[in-house]
């Protein structure tokens, strides 16, 4: 492990106004969001939608420090033979990979998972560096329900995030730990926050005890919010306390970036929410995006899988990775939306 060189990956990774795509939907994924906009779940269209995003040139350059790729895409090529890696370094941006291999239920713990991908890890990881990425991901997956989450489920997925992020180290890869908690059901904000500190107090312990060294590694975590199903929606200023204050009690100054994940929100509340953070200030860690859904809805839509909307689609694209880098600043507005509507 060099850590001066991870250090250096993850603080660009989260690099002032600027975030990191997601774009390592898996292909059941992938065949959801298309099914939305109508288009065929073929391999040619993955390619071509994803080519889309990484061709917008300004934006990737401006604004998105790095792009997660699913397995498919880091050995994809474009339209015109370019490997799709290529294009993303050619705008600037880090080339990142997703190395879970999704989810199991956990014996003993009714309705919880535990996210799995360990086996061979080392070897993948060094084929992964080999083609050009320079940090990784792994998602796990934290439900709140009745009886729920489980000690041994945080525990469970807590160990597997931090196994994983030192083997990522051992390669020389930035881990970005992404222990989510879901958004979904009808609890309120506090529950969230209540779950979310247990959680991330476990991966830090574990990933203490796994001898990772902070300052390589970039957190994606669930923002402190409301259940989707819940009678009472927190503020936009609630989420934003609440959630530094959460971060605060649970992450190490020593972890230079912490990146979101948008988890079902909608494209503007994800916004204005990373606004709201960033215009608390004094930080002790960079706070932006890696955003998902919440980046990558509006130029989906706008695509709708028709060649012919590649120009709208890189339009949409960019707007949203414009408006999520200013967030990332403290310097979005509402109105600036509207004014592009
Ligand atoms: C882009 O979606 C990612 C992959 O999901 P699957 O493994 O289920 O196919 C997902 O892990 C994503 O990176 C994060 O959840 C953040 O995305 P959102 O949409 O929550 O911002």
């Amino acid at each position: 492990m060099n850590l001066a060189d991870l250090n250096k990956v993850a603080v660009a990774m989260t690099a002032p106004g600027k975030g990191i795509l997601a774009a390592d939907e898996s292909t059941g994924t992938i065949k959801k969001r298309f099914d939305a906009i109508a288009t065929e779940n073929t391999e040619d269209n993955r390619r071509d939608y994803r080519e889309m995003m990484f061709r917008t040139a300004e934006a990737m350059k401006n604004h998105i420090s790095g792009v997660i790729l699913y397995d498919e895409t880091i050995w994809q090529k474009a339209k015109d033979g370019t490997p799709l890696v290529d294009i993303i370094k050619a705008a600037g941006s880090i080339p990142g990979i997703k190395v879970d291999e999704g989810v199991k239920p956990l014996p003993n713990c009714p309705g919880e998972v535990v996210t799995v991908g360990l086996d061979k890890l080392a070897d993948r990881l060094t084929k992964y560096y080999d083609a050009g990425a320079r940090f990784a991901k792994w998602r796990a997956v934290i439900d709140i329900g009745q009886g729920m989450p489980t000690f041994s489920c945080i525990h469970a997925n807590a160990h597997a995030l931090a196994r994983y992020a030192a083997l990522c180290q051992a390669a020389n890869i930035v881990p970005i730990v992404e222990p989510e908690v879901l958004m979904d059901g009808a609890h309120d904000i506090d529950r969230c926050v209540d779950v979310t500190v247990r959680v991330l107090k476990e991966t830090f312990q574990e990933l203490y005890y796994n001898r990772v060294a902070l300052e390589g590694i970039v957190l994606k975590p669930n923002m402190a919010i409301s259940g989707k199903k819940c009678a009472k929606q927190a503020s936009v200023e609630e989420v934003a306390e609440k959630t530094v204050k959460m971060l605060k009690e649970c992450v190490p100054a020593a972890v230079p970036g912490i990146a979101f994940l948008s988890g079902g929100q909608s494209d503007e509340a994800a916004t204005a929410h990373l606004d709201a953070m960033n215009r608390i200030g004094n930080l002790p860690w960079a706070l932006t995006f890696s955003y998902g859904r919440a980046l990558q809805a509006a130029p989906q839509k706008a695509w709708s899988g028709r060649s012919e909307n590649v120009a709208a689609a890189q339009r949409a694209f960019m707007h949203r990775a414009k408006m999520n880098s200013l967030a990332a600043l403290g310097q979005w507005k509402a109105d600036m939306e509207k004014k592009a509507a």
